[in-house]
């Protein structure tokens, strides 16, 4: 069992179509801090609920990087979909010359384990305080475009990565491409082998 802090059940099915364990929602709501990167945020995320919860758990903070915004919103990107919807986020971006964005996860798992050689995983081990935070990363690229579809939540309508947005496919399909699909497969490899 592996718990999942996030109010956001939309990241727990995406968690439980890759984990081969069964995901345990906790809502807690954890401080968002006002960081310059989201890993930052995950980190400190993870250690505030740990001190909650207790380890192990899990934490996912994820924003959207538009290019010609220079990665704005990135770590704002909660604050920006609720303040100005999606719809305007995409027309803010029709007057520039480039389209082009990316999502990006940090996933952050607190444990008490001895983290182990992780960089095989392409993971980052954070034991600069208690409990020790291990971090992974996931990124797509695709580019910004009018809403479509009606799967997915958040930012999906208006992230159109090949043919179609990430709210014309199935939960299997965004994740087998997904930054969020990305790092849960490399928590994933490090659980089996590690935990
Ligand atoms: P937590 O409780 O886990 O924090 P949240 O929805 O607030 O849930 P984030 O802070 O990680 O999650 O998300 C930042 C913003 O990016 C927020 O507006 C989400 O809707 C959006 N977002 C995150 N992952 C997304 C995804 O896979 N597809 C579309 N939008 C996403």
């Amino acid at each position: 069992m592996i718990t999942f802090v996030t109010g956001n059940e939309g990241k727990v099915e995406e968690a439980e179509a890759y984990l081969d364990e069964p995901v345990k929602q906790v809502a807690f709501d954890y401080t968002e801090i006002q960081a310059d990167t989201i890993e930052s945020v995950a980190v400190h995320g993870a250690r505030e609920a740990a001190q909650e919860i207790g380890t192990p758990l899990m934490v996912d903070d994820s924003g959207l990087y538009i290019n010609a915004f220079d990665g704005f919103p990135g770590p704002y990107s909660a604050y920006v979909e609720n303040k100005l919807g999606i719809e305007r986020v995409h027309q803010l971006t029709k007057d520039e010359s480039s389209a082009k964005a990316s999502f990006r996860s940090v996933i952050a798992y607190a444990t008490d384990n001895s983290a182990g050689s992780v960089k095989r995983y392409d993971g980052t081990v954070h034991d600069d305080d208690d409990p020790t935070v291990v971090t992974f990363t996931g990124r797509v690229d695709g580019r910004i475009v009018p809403p479509r579809g009606d799967g997915g939540f958040g930012y999906d309508p208006i992230f159109e990565h090949g043919e179609k947005t990430f709210a014309e496919l199935t939960a299997e399909e965004k994740n087998a491409i997904s930054h969020r699909g990305r790092a849960l497969g490399k928590l994933a490899d490090w659980l089996e082998e590690t935990q």
